[in-house]
């Protein structure tokens, strides 16, 4: 699928920055609670620290976490996710779901620190800082600090280039080890690969982000990752219409990070330092500096596109509608609770919503700035005899319902030939409505006449 990633390229003087970072942040010979598991240390955490800290997060803040292994690495170490939200441990209609993957190159271990910090940090803000009370209230965040923890086993701190540790134990580059239907599968799948694929489709994300050790990918569309996984750090660009969702999300990150907005070209991967395993007084200015940054990235779920629920007429949600933006590859499908959400720059759209069986429905959209528009959609059933419908009534049918007024709403409905609408919004009912029953009633006599003469004959 096509996926595109941008790079910022950072100014070699970065060294430079990380050392002023580290005089300010990080004064020689502080001293701190040498054993304590809690607060997380800014420092390099083993396999085994790792899940200390994930557990002690999880016993501490039981009511806004719940730790799960996703699967094992090539060696069988449990894969840990820490769930970061209101009433954890299922998909809440309505609420998005978020993921943050780091350390799949096991000699990449920036992003693994940072999000025992992120975690550390949103529980023991919850209650106490109002945004991140309300972030942690309305989205279902996960944390994977370690994709690969056997590869981290090999690495060694201070490595800044080498590739030493960045293969699992069985000697394959997790990222290129996810099914690409455009070169084929290169390496068998590997455990740590098979328990990412299979979070991802039991979860509806909506947003996710691998960090790589210094280097952040964004990650997009939603579904699909592999693909988007099997891309990452190559510098092949695909154009796609989703480009410029890709440019906004680099943008939010990278002005959200005190020096990277300050790069000049915008293309795959967001590098936000130069060293794979730095030393580990570094690891405090790298989460200074990413912080904000990391929860704006999260912030994009909510202020960005469109999102709601698609309900039949009983209003009960539907599984699996799929919604298409203007020409667009990318589909998005409701998940069990009918609930979907598509990330999209400001501007005007046509969406496409359709399922089997029932009756496709097409609108226009404005997504705003700065907050998700709500649609909240009702398909109703086909009829039986449907097919009858199509023909040159339609065709011309669909010029007159282009030309009628537009309901009070951010968007406006166009209806279609065989599409019967039902917004749960206020719609105008104009001429659009009525030539829609016309419609309906044309299509009904004309399936009874067929019907009547099949009986005669
Ligand atoms: C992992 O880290 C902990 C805490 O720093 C330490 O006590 C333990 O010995 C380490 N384990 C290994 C296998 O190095
Ligand atoms: C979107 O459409 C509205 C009218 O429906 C128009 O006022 C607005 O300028 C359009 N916005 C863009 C970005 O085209
Ligand atoms: C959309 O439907 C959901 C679920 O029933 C409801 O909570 C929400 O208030 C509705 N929003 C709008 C704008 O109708
Ligand atoms: C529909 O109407 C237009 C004129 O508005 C006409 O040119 C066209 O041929 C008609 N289409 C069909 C399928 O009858
Ligand atoms: C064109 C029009 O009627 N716009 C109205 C739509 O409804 C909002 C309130 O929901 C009004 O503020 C607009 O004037
Ligand atoms: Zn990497």
């Amino acid at each position: 699928m096509r996926s595109k990633k941008k790079k910022i390229k950072m100014s070699p003087r970065c060294l430079t920055f990380w050392l002023g970072m580290l005089i300010n942040f990080c004064p020689i010979g502080q001293a701190r609670g040498s054993s304590a598991i809690l607060p997380v240390q800014a420092a390099h955490h083993n396999n085994t620290a790792l899940h200390q800290i994930l557990e002690a997060l999880a016993a501490s803040y039981p009511k806004i976490t719940r730790l799960y292994s996703i699967g094992k690495s090539y060696q069988g170490k449990d894969l840990w996710v820490l769930e970061i939200t209101r009433n954890p441990g299922k998909h809440t209609a309505g609420k998005p779901e978020f993921k943050y993957l780091a350390n799949m190159h096991g000699n990449e271990v920036v992003g693994r620190e940072l999000l025992l910090l992120l975690a550390d940090f949103l529980c023991s803000n919850y209650g106490r800082i109002n945004r991140i009370t309300k972030l942690i209230d309305t989205t279902r965040i996960h944390l994977l600090p370690s994709m690969n923890p056997d590869g981290w086993e090999s690495s060694k701190e201070g490595d800044c280039t080498s590739i030493r540790g960045r293969f699992n134990a069985n000697g394959v580059d997790l990222n290129r080890n996810f099914p690409d239907p455009y070169d084929g599968q290169r390496n068998e799948l590997q455990p740590e690969t098979r328990a990412v694929m299979s979070w991802i489709h039991q979860e509806p994300f909506v947003l996710s982000a691998n960090l790589h050790g210094g280097t952040l990918v964004v990650n997009y569309p939603f579904d699909n990752l592999p693909k988007e996984l099997k891309k990452v750090g190559e510098r092949i660009y695909y154009s796609s219409p989703d480009d410029d969702i890709f440019v906004k999300i680099a943008k939010v990150y990278s002005m959200a990070h005190p020096t990277m907005h300050k790069g000049n070209c915008f293309e795959i991967t967001l590098e936000l330092g130069c060293c794979k395993y730095p030393p580990a007084m570094y690891i405090k200015p790298y989460w200074y500096a990413n912080r904000e940054a990391l929860l704006k990235y999260i912030d994009l779920v909510h202020t960005t596109g469109i999102r709601g629920f698609i309900f039949d007429r009983k209003r009960r949600p539907l599984e699996g509608a799929k919604i298409v933006i203007d020409c667009r590859a990318k589909k998005i499908k409701t998940s069990k609770d009918g609930d979907f959400w598509r990330l999209l720059v400001p501007g005007n759209y046509t969406i496409r919503v359709s399922k089997r069986k029932y009756r496709n429905i097409n609108m226009r959209v404005t997504v705003n700035p700065d907050q998700a528009t709500v649609l909240n959609i009702t398909l109703t059933r086909k009829r039986s005899f449907s097919s009858f419908g199509k023909g040159r009534m339609s065709a011309n049918l669909t010029q007159a319902l282009d030309d009628g007024p537009a309901a009070n709403l951010s968007f406006h409905p166009i209806v279609r030939s065989h599409d019967k609408l039902r917004l749960s919004m206020k719609n105008s009912k104009g001429t659009a409505s009525r030539l829609k029953n016309l419609f309906c009633d044309y299509r009904f006599i004309s399936c009874l006449i067929i019907f009547c003469l099949s009986r005669l004959g």
